[in-house]
């Protein structure tokens, strides 16, 4: 009786440490809140993987850069002490220049465009390329188009930029756009960006809508004007050195999953723009409205650094992508 109780013990002991063993724990890290599409979509990634796995994948999300910001967490996942992110195509330039595509200034005009571009053989062209630097792409969400927004004054014409001290990404096609425009670009990392504009560090930034209100910028912004000067990307990203170790059917689970939650992601972040574009004078912003010849100067007076960064991206890769974009149209 004794040796049988022993036995069963011992069995089940054994049953624990190969399911513990079988465990895959993932961390998954995004510097938006919960709330926001991003933070959705990564949810609802997290639960595709466990019922997919049967459990065997378990994905654990944190927001809001609980693991550092976009840069720091991308260098975590080139080392291989973080799994999962996703984060802005613009902070990942410095390890793939064509990245910088999406960055041009008033390259997309609609949705439609971006879409044509990012989930066809471009979009998967570029998200090879991260490979060579330790980084698998899976998927692309939306951010959305960006627009500017201040504490100082209604920005009616490209003029009015001048000397607004500006935030922009660490992305040296943002830093050129907005000198170009006149004013005094700061890079920073999102993370601080809410305290560089509470603190008057900065005046103003640029994001799309939904960013701008799941981190409450309007509580230290004043003035919005819908510039849609450039349109947004995040990439789903995984970690290489964790990605080799993966089985065939684990990688299938997760690239799947993550392109599921693209579709809805893209949806709801777009739905959600809509939404809060209606409720911006609720939030306390005054909404300017550029007449679109005053928005055709702003394109002209940028298309200097569209020329230039065309050719740090490649040219033939930007025409490339203008006829994706002739043809979405
Ligand atoms: O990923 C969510 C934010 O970290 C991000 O989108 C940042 O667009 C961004 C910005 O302006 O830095």
């Amino acid at each position: 009786m004794k040796l049988l109780k022993t036995l069963v013990v011992t069995s089940l002991m054994a049953l624990t440490s190969l399911t513990n063993a079988q465990e895959i724990k993932v961390k998954f890290g995004y510097g938006s809140t919960e709330q926001h599409p991003q933070g959705v979509a990564v949810k609802m990634f997290a639960d595709l993987v466990k019922t997919n796995s049967k459990g065997q994948i378990v994905v654990s999300t944190y927001s809001s850069g609980k693991l550092g910001s976009d840069p720091q967490m991308q260098s975590s996942l080139q080392g291989g002490t973080l799994e999962m992110m996703v984060g802005p195509t613009s902070n990942m330039v410095g390890l793939v220049k064509e990245l910088g595509l999406f960055d041009l200034p008033f390259l997309f005009s609609n949705y439609k465009e971006a879409d044509a571009v990012m989930d066809g053989v471009i979009g998967k062209l570029l998200a090879e390329k991260l490979e060579a630097h330790g980084l698998i792409g899976l998927a692309y969400f939306d951010n959305g188009f960006r627009h500017v927004t201040n504490s100082k004054r209604p920005i009616k014409r490209p003029e009015d930029l001048q000397g607004l001290k500006i935030r922009v990404m660490q992305n040296p096609v943002f830093n050129d756009t907005f000198k170009a425009l006149g004013a005094n670009t700061v890079p920073l990392a999102f993370t601080e960006l809410y305290t560089a504009l509470d603190m008057k560090a900065v005046d103003a930034q640029e994001n799309p809508l939904g960013l701008f209100e799941s981190t409450k910028l309007y509580e230290v912004q004043k003035h919005i004007t819908m510039t849609g000067h450039v349109y947004a990307n995040f990439i789903v990203m995984a970690s290489k050195k964790w990605w080799d170790t993966l089985s065939d059917v684990n990688k299938k689970i997760i690239r799947e999953a993550a392109l599921e939650s693209a579709v809805f992601q893209r949806k709801l972040s777009r739905d959600m723009a809509v939404q809060t574009e209606k409720r911006l004078k609720e939030l306390g912003m005054e909404v300017t409205i550029m007449a679109p010849e005053e928005r055709n100067r702003m394109r002209e007076a940028v298309k200097q650094i569209f020329s230039k960064y065309s050719q740090i991206v490649g040219e033939d890769l930007v025409n490339q992508a203008l006829s994706e974009i002739r043809k979405a149209d």
